[in-house]
């Protein structure tokens, strides 16, 4: 089912990239240093030495040094200059000082997960003013503040994903289940969070009940307590979908600490090295995330493809992102990464990420 057709499509993709890296590596052969990367589809080449940064939600957090190092990758394929900045809390304008600062810099490209659709517009614009192309990925701003968003999955496709699963864990009996999520502000959680609002009101899930939503913003010791809260005030509570890395990788080592370990489901968007411990131990049966990597990786030739001017980020424009092959650019200047992957106990240990 997913599982295995995404795992069938992941292990395709490293035969890929293998194959990928190879021909670049023929390629790099063949020039003098000076010429084009032919790494771009659309009858031109890509720019060599574009300076590209990757500004994430936070600096430290597993899931954007995931993602940060395959754009590093692309950038190095790309023949750019690759840079990482960014803050140490996920806070809604945080990221407005280090976008200032790239700017100033001449970046050629900013790729970033906003911690806010709009209170990083205004910098943003101002850096596209000055010629800089703007790629956000992961979680989206405003769409007037960039020139595309890189897109992990469908919004509808997280959230069923996520309901599902926590139907799946809670049985048919269903009952109380509550969100805990990033920060109150994350474009992403936002919209997840109401696609499974959505997807709740269907009548197969009639015998769940969201009675709660709280938010560790994706800070460790936040997400823990947050978690604790939620068990006291909700005594009846079945499980909790936590979607964002941080916060179920937290929420996971409350439970696995606590008498409601196996009572108390737990699912939500991890990192298969974060929930290892937790899938093992069985507080967690199944969880799901997409591959940051590729995700970076995408990014980064997506903002390579616009600072070179092989596409402007219009509807049907296409690319190619080197390992990854061809994409198109959707409605609302967006490229869909892919569908969502469920991991259990029995792929976890394929996964080092
Ligand atoms: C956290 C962040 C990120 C989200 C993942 C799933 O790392 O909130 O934005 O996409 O979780």
């Amino acid at each position: 089912m997913r599982a295995g057709t995404g795992r069938v499509r992941l292990v395709a993709i490293t035969a890929l990239a293998a194959l990928a890296l190879a021909t670049a590596a023929c390629a790099d052969d063949s020039t003098d240093g000076t010429s084009a990367s032919p790494a771009a589809s659309g009858g031109g080449s890509m720019k060599n030495g574009l300076k590209i940064a990757f500004l994430p939600k936070q600096v430290n957090n597993p899931y954007f040094t995931t993602s940060d190092n395959g754009g590093k990758t692309a950038v190095e394929e790309i023949k750019g200059t690759y840079s990482e900045t960014g803050p140490s809390e996920a806070s809604p304008s945080a990221q407005v000082s280090y976008i200032n600062t790239l700017s100033q810099q001449n970046t050629d490209v900013i790729v970033v997960s906003a911690n806010d659709k709009d209170a990083i517009c205004g910098a943003l614009n101002e850096a596209r003013q000055g010629g800089a192309k703007v790629v956000t990925f992961d979680s989206d701003t405003n769409p007037t503040c960039r020139d595309l968003f890189i897109n992990q999955a469908t919004a509808e496709g997280i959230a069923k994903n996520q309901v599902k699963l926590i139907s799946d864990a809670v049985g048919p009996d269903g009952g109380e289940i509550a969100i805990l999520s990033a920060t109150a502000n994350a474009t992403n959680q936002n919209t997840w969070i109401e696609m499974m609002k959505t997807e709740l009101a269907k009548p197969e899930y009639a015998k769940l009940k969201l009675v709660d939503t709280v938010y560790g913003d994706d800070q460790d010791q936040k997400s823990f307590t947050e978690t604790q809260a939620l068990l006291a005030k909700h005594p009846n509570l079945k499980g909790i979908i936590s979607p964002t890395t941080v916060g179920v990788a937290a929420a996971a080592r409350y439970l696995s600490g606590s008498s409601y370990k196996g009572k108390v489901q737990l699912t939500g968007l991890g990192t298969p090295n974060q929930m290892r411990a937790f899938v093992k131990d069985g507080t967690v049966k199944a969880f799901a995330l997409w591959n940051p990597a590729d995700l970076g990786y995408l990014a980064a030739y997506a903002g390579g493809a616009l600072a070179s001017g092989l596409i402007t980020g219009k509807e049907g424009d296409k690319f190619t992102a080197g390992k990854l092959g061809e994409f198109t650019v959707g409605k609302d200047a967006t490229v869909l990464l892919g569908d969502p992957f469920t991991f259990n106990a029995s792929n976890i240990d394929q996964f080092n990420f």
